[in-house]
């Protein structure tokens, strides 16, 4: 007998797919034979993509970890006995109690990523259990938070357009964003609107496979793109595009943004980005003369010390020509802050747990620090989630405090990752077939709900499952330490979501207008309810008041190209799949890629050995010569993991650490290498 169970993702991707498992069985005896797109999901529509094509492969991989596991070799050895449950606990709680009473509860860094996006496995108990034990507080962002914070310093909130209505548009603009592979579902909504007429526009530093699509491409150098927005608006005011009527009623700031981009000519942006000033011209009078002009971007471009000025300048462009006003018109990032409407984020904060004792941030972004300086006097790390030795900057210091003696080194995961490999305790994790979850979304509107469809497999356990175990472990009793994910969930949902339909269908509009119309009439977040060209809170900050241009860090001699590090891969999500059997092989990586001219300044052919490095690190690579990078600049694609590369480091053991400029996000485009032809 089979039975159909719906799901969602959960991946950390913009698509959220509905799903449907196909279950052999009953009972703990249940198998999932078959997992397919939920053609009734209205933005995935049946689809899937080649990653979660083959979940069931990651499922019930031989290589799931599924009992919890104990080092018995050096750290990095990757050698661990299966122990049972109890010992695992009783360990992990014996040897947290050490550290809380040796250097206090601070010496605990939890470190937890968006593995899982759903509302309950990603930061729910977590939360509680680690104000009980009043460890630090886990701050900063590798992704989204400060384009988010870029947004609101111009509009009071992180509200866009929803990014659907691009079928509405007679120009898209897809402003380094990686659409087709990042995503895919997004895509035939963009060819929608090139079938009703739309022009499709790329603005990114490598021909991506979205701009080998578009009508027209668009290769500024990286982190140079503000100057081209300011020169937008420099002549959507030259040649008087503006909505007089809705900036004055809608926007503050009009006439000092006026003033400030007087001098920002085309010809300007265009020698700061490296552009032809005909393209700068076509683009700002095409932009501008269009109010049914879509901006799409995500998360590449945040990525930059000027990344939250990226989003607070792109922000602005909309407000100028009226187009707001209409479907099809606005800007599209992450409509996460809409499942504000549906679900209450706050629901599971208990900060009375820490009984009103502050606990220390510590930005996610700067394990490497945290790990290895003496002042912060880490003692104790605990990962779910996430796999920050491969995807965090700074990797060869995150190694460097993961092989410390005097670190006990907790992990929660489905695979013997790069960072698992140094833990000293190893907690079995589930997939998503094993697994309850309510899932938001941050490519659409639709909420998603998740059915377990099996039990979980071997002895592996819902993360919020982990977090009642620990505190029971530990000795702590509060009840809301323990509390169930069906009450978790009864917390958290908010009234306006019908919950019938949710369980029913398997997915749910979110309560809002369709069309949506964010800022059709103003409504912006600020108490005025105006969008802000000039920002006083920015001011206030010492962060500048208008859109500004900060030129890029200047190109080191030593180290004369930039280095991207973006996400090429159909078959990989981030760090996820590269190790399974039908994923890394078939990607064919790793490599560097270079321009035929750096090529050939340096001596290097297609397919040779060479060697990628800077300060931070080194790595040994395949060359790959392709005209779709802009002279300067590299591209190590990411996701790899320290076994697929010729020694112990990946992609960040490279990248630059730096903070981005607000927003706690980190700027690991801003990294500066030099090739070598051989092995150095
Ligand atoms: N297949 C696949 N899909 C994924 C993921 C994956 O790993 N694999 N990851 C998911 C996640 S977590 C995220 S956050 C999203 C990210 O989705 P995207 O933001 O679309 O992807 P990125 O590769 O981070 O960056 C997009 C593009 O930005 C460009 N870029 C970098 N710097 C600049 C700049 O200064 N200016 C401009 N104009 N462009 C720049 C890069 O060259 C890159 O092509 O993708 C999600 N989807
Ligand atoms: N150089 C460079 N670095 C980057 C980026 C880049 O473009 N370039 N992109 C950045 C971005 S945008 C992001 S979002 C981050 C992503 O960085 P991470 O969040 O670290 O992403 P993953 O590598 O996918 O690791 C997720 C891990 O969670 C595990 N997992 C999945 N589900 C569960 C579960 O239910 N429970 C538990 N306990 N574990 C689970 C998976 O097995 C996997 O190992 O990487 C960032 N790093
Ligand atoms: S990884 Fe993204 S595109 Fe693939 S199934 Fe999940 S949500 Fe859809
Ligand atoms: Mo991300």
């Amino acid at each position: 007998m089979t039975t159909e169970v719906l799901g969602t993702c959960h991946h950390d991707c913009p698509d959220s797919c509905g799903w449907v498992a196909t279950v052999d069985g009953e009972g703990d005896q249940r198998v999932v034979v078959k997992l397919r797109g939920n053609k009734d999901h209205p933005f995935s529509v049946g689809e899937l993509c080649p990653k979660v094509n083959r979940f069931l492969d990651r499922v019930y991989s031989p290589d799931r970890i599924l009992t919890p596991l104990r080092r018995v070799g050096p750290k990095g050895s990757g050698e661990f006995e299966p122990v049972s449950w109890e010992d695992a606990l009783s360990l992990t709680a014996e040897n947290l109690h050490r550290v809380i009473d040796t250097h206090g509860a601070e010496a605990i860094v939890p470190w937890g990523s968006a593995g899982t996006q759903g509302l309950l496995q990603q930061s729910s108990l977590d939360q509680r259990l680690f104000a009980r034990m009043g460890t630090s507080r886990q701050i900063g962002s590798l992704c989204g938070e400060t384009a988010g914070w870029g947004m609101t310093a111009t509009h009071g909130n992180a509200h866009g357009a929803n990014p659907t209505d691009v079928e509405h548009a007679e120009l898209v603009v897809l402003w380094g964003t990686n659409t087709r592979l990042t995503n895919r579902h997004l895509w035939p909504f963009v060819e929608r609107a090139r079938e009703r007429g739309a022009t499709i526009v790329v603005i990114d530093p490598m021909r991506t496979m979205t701009a080998e699509s578009a009508d027209r491409f668009i290769q500024p150098m990286p982190g140079t793109d503000v100057a081209l927005m300011l020169a937008m608006m420099h002549v959507a005011i030259r040649d008087d595009h503006v909505d007089h009527d809705y900036v004055e009623r809608y926007t503050e700031g009009f006439d000092e943004l006026a003033a400030h981009v007087a001098d920002w000519t085309p010809q300007r942006a265009a020698d700061a980005c490296g552009i032809d000033v005909e393209t700068v011209e076509w683009l700002a009078t095409t932009w501008a003369g269009t109010r049914r002009s879509f901006l799409r971007s995500l998360i590449g471009p945040e990525h930059h010390d000027d990344g939250a000025m990226f989003f607070r300048t792109l922000s602005c462009l909309p407000l100028l020509n009226g187009s707001w006003r209409e479907v099809g018109g606005g800007f599209a990032r992450s409509c996460g802050a809409w499942f504000d409407v549906a679900i209450d984020f706050g629901a599971f904060a208990r900060p009375n747990l820490t009984n009103g004792a502050p606990r220390r941030g510590l930005n996610m972004n700067h394990l490497g620090a945290t790990l290895t300086d003496p002042d912060i006097g880490a003692h104790a790390l605990i990962v779910w989630n996430g796999n920050p030795l491969v995807t965090v900057p700074n990797a060869e210091a995150i190694r460097a405090g993961l092989l410390r003696d005097d670190l006990f080194t907790v992990v929660s995961e489905q695979f013997m990752t790069d960072t698992a490999r140094y833990a000293d305790v190893i907690f079995p994790a589930c997939t998503e077939l094993e697994q309850l979850d309510v899932m938001p979304a941050w490519g659409h509107l639709y909420l998603g709900w998740n059915n377990a469809a099996i039990d979980p497999l071997g002895e592996s356990v819902p993360n919020t499952e982990l977090w009642r175990r620990i505190a029971g472990a530990m000795g702590y009793t509060e009840p809301e330490l323990f509390t169930s994910d069906l009450e978790l969930i009864d917390e958290a949902l908010r009234d306006t979501v019908d919950r019938e339909t949710l369980e029913r269908d398997g997915f749910i509009r979110l309560d809002l207008p369709d069309p949506l119309l964010p800022y059709a009439e103003g409504g912006f977040g600020f108490e005025s309810g105006k969008a802000q060209f000039a920002s006083p809170n920015l001011e206030a900050q010492g962060l500048p008041r208008l859109p500004t241009f900060t030129p890029p860090p200047p190109l080191d001699p030593r180290y004369p190209l930039a280095l991207t590090t973006p996400k090429v891969h159909a078959r990989f999500l981030n760090s996820s799949y590269s190790q399974l059997p039908k994923h890394g092989p078939a990607e064919g990586g790793p490599w560097v890629e270079l321009h035929p001219d750096d090529a050939a300044a340096r001596n290097i052919a297609d397919g040779d050995e060479v060697t990628v490095h800077n300060e931070a690190g080194a790595l040994v690579l395949t060359a790959r010569i392709a005209d779709r990078m802009r002279p300067g600049l590299a591209a190590v694609p990411f996701g790899w993991w320290s076994q697929h590369h010729d020694g112990e480091g990946t992609a960040n053991s490279l990248t630059s650490a730096a903070d981005t400029d607000w927003g706690g996000g980190v700027a690991y485009g801003d990294t500066r290498v030099e090739v070598s032809a051989g092995r150095r």
